[in-house]
C-alpha cells in the first residue's frame, strides 16, 4: 500500500502440498487454505508455524477441535451443512464411495448429531461427534 513492501518470505501451496508431514494428508490443500491469510493455500512464514503448532502432538485438542471445524466449514459460513460434509468425505475416501454411498453416510450423521435440528452442525454439534469419534481428528495429526 505505501510502497515499501515488508519483505515476507511465503511458502506457495505447491512446495506445502509436498511436505512430508502433508503429502499423505487427503485435506492437504484445505489445510493450506485455512492457515494461509491469503485464503489461496500460500503460507507465510508465521502461518507455517501456526499450522505446525496445531499440529503437533502437544496442541491442545480445544485448538486442534476448532481448526478441525474450520477446515471442515469449507464455505465459511460457520456451520458444517450436508454440502461441507459431502466435500469432506470425498476428501477422505479418496472418491471411493459412490455419490449415493456420500449422501447416505452425511445423511446419517447429520440426522445422528444434529441436536437443534436445523440440518447442519454447529461448533457445539461438531464438537460431540468429535468426542464420540475420537479417531476423527487423527486425520488433523501430523508427525513433525
Ligand atoms: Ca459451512
Ligand atoms: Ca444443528
Amino acid at each position: 500500500m505505501t510502497g515499501s513492501e515488508p519483505v515476507t518470505v511465503t511458502v506457495p501451496l505447491e512446495k506445502m502440498e509436498k511436505l512430508p508431514e502433508l503429502r499423505e494428508n487427503p485435506f492437504r490443500q484445505r489445510i493450506c487454505q485455512v492457515f494461509s491469510r491469503d485464503g489461496k493455500g500460500n503460507l507465510t512464514f508465521e502461518d507455517f508455524l501456526d499450522l505446525l503448532s496445531v499440529f503437533s502432538e502437544q496442541a491442545p485438542r480445544d485448538i486442534k477441535v476448532f481448526y478441525a471445524f474450520k477446515i471442515y466449514d469449507f464455505d465459511g459460513d460457520r456451520h458444517i451443512g450436508p454440502q461441507d460434509l459431502e466435500q469432506g468425505l470425498r476428501l477422505l475416501t479418496r472418491n471411493e464411495l459412490t455419490p449415493e454411498e456420500v449422501a447416505q453416510v452425511c445423511e446419517k450423521v447429520i440426522e445422528e448429531s444434529d441436536v437443534d435440528g436445523d440440518g447442519k452442525l454447529s461448533f457445539m454439534e461438531f464438537e460431540h461427534v468429535i468426542t464420540r469419534a475420537p479417531d476423527f481428528l487423527s486425520t488433523f495429526h501430523i508427525r513433525i
